[in-house]
């Protein structure tokens, strides 16, 4: 069954346990359990991950390019500020969706610029866990066309 990488950035292991207000009371496992769900309806395996660390997310990435179909990616921080993980995903070659729980563009200034978008498949941001399931559908679209 091919699968699907989804990888989660820094603090995001915290979901679910503070600030409700920003971010829901939905935990990262009930995350994995929709993209779980998500992954059953188009035929792919889901392999979740989160890492606090710039490195560790982008050895992922570099290891997703043999086991993987595609990516979705929710890179946290780091999607503001890491050239190196927007290098990595032009690197790889892999089809990424880019995720964001909240709307970026109606926070911070410093979180409208993302890193990612312009290499990545499309960006979904501002619909909360069901944004990682939006994005699995993009992939499975996406892969079903083109092969
Ligand atoms: O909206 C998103 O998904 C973000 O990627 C979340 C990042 C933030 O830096 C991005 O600008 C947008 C922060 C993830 C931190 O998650 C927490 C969850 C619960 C409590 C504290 C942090």
């Amino acid at each position: 069954m091919p699968e699907i990488l989804v990888l989660n950035g820094p603090n995001l292991n915290l979901l679910g346990t503070r600030e409700p207000a920003t971010y829901g009371r939905a935990t990262l496992e009930d995350v994995r359990a929709l993209c779980e769900a998500a992954g059953e309806r188009h035929g792919f395996g889901i392999d979740f991950r989160q890492s606090n660390h710039e490195g560790a997310l982008i050895d992922a990435l570099h290891e997703a390019r043999a086991r993987h179909a595609g990516v979705v990616l929710n890179a946290g921080a780091y999607t503001h500020t890491s050239v190196a993980l927007r290098d990595a995903i032009s690197a790889i070659g892999l089809p990424v969706v880019e995720v964001h729980l909240t709307n970026i563009h109606a926070r911070e200034a410093f979180r409208h610029r993302s890193h990612i978008a312009p290499v990545a498949l499309g960006m979904i941001c501002g619909f909360g866990p069901q944004g990682y399931a939006l994005a699995i559908d993009a992939l499975g679209a996406h892969l079903a066309g083109a092969s």
